[in-house]
């Protein structure tokens, strides 16, 4: 590998929580009668958390909501995925992932984390990570959503890396599209891997260690 650090996003990379936000939107959209399902849920990939309801309200079909009210509305359906986090332990992380990260820290390359998500600490805390990256940037350090580049610009920065000698690995297409804006190389895994729209597109997370 031509970098000297890597830069991952958590959800769907390091671990899975989309189970968990699907849940918890549609208990949200049952609430206010809005038509939701996994196809939707799959455009919310990467995406932050007031953009993802803007989203799920485009089937909305009641009388407009006020601006507190998305908020409110955001923050009962943070309660509800808080709650089923709590569900999540080391078990959460797979050997696989925690072996390559390992063997990736032990030829030199620092580790950072770039998520949209604010329920970063608390996931990394869950699934025993939590000071195990050399920085982490997350959607409580940021303005801007992906596929805006600022989430990994800072994960560069909190390196102290050139953004050239960073790699992001990603599953969703707006992080992959963050990565170019950031003029960074990436590598894309699941649904991003499958539209090939990465530097490289592998088809699991050990084959990090090929590149
Ligand atoms: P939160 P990532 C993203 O995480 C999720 O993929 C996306 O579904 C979610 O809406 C976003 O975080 C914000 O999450 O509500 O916890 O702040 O893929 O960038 O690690
Ligand atoms: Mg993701």
């Amino acid at each position: 590998m031509k970098q000297k650090a890597i830069i991952f996003d958590l959800d769907g990379v390091i671990c899975f929580t989309d189970k968990y936000h699907y849940l918890a939107w549609k208990a949200l959209a049952d609430e206010l009668g809005i038509y939701f399902d996994e196809t939707i849920n799959n455009r919310l990939r990467g995406v932050s958390r007031m953009a993802s309801f803007e989203i799920i309200l485009e089937r909305y079909e009641g009388k407009p909501l006020t601006e507190e009210e998305k908020v409110a509305c955001t923050e009962k359906k943070n309660t509800l995925y808080r709650e089923m986090l709590k569900d999540m332990s080391p078990a959460d992380l797979s050997d696989e992932v925690k072996n390559t990260l390992d063997e990736l820290r032990s030829r030199g390359i620092k580790l950072a984390i770039g998520s949209s998500s604010k329920n970063t600490p608390f996931i990394l805390e869950r699934i025993g990570l939590a000071d195990y990256f050399d920085a982490v940037s997350d959607g409580n350090n940021i303005t801007k959503s992906k596929p805006d580049p600022e989430v990994f610009l800072k994960a560069a920065e909190f390196l102290g890396m050139d953004p050239k000698d960073c790699l992001v690995v990603e599953d969703a297409e707006a992080g992959i599209e963050a990565a170019f804006a950031g003029g960074m190389e990436a590598a894309a895994l699941g649904d991003a891997a499958k539209s090939k729209c990465g530097t490289y597109n592998l088809s699991t997370f050990s084959d990090l260690l090929k590149i």
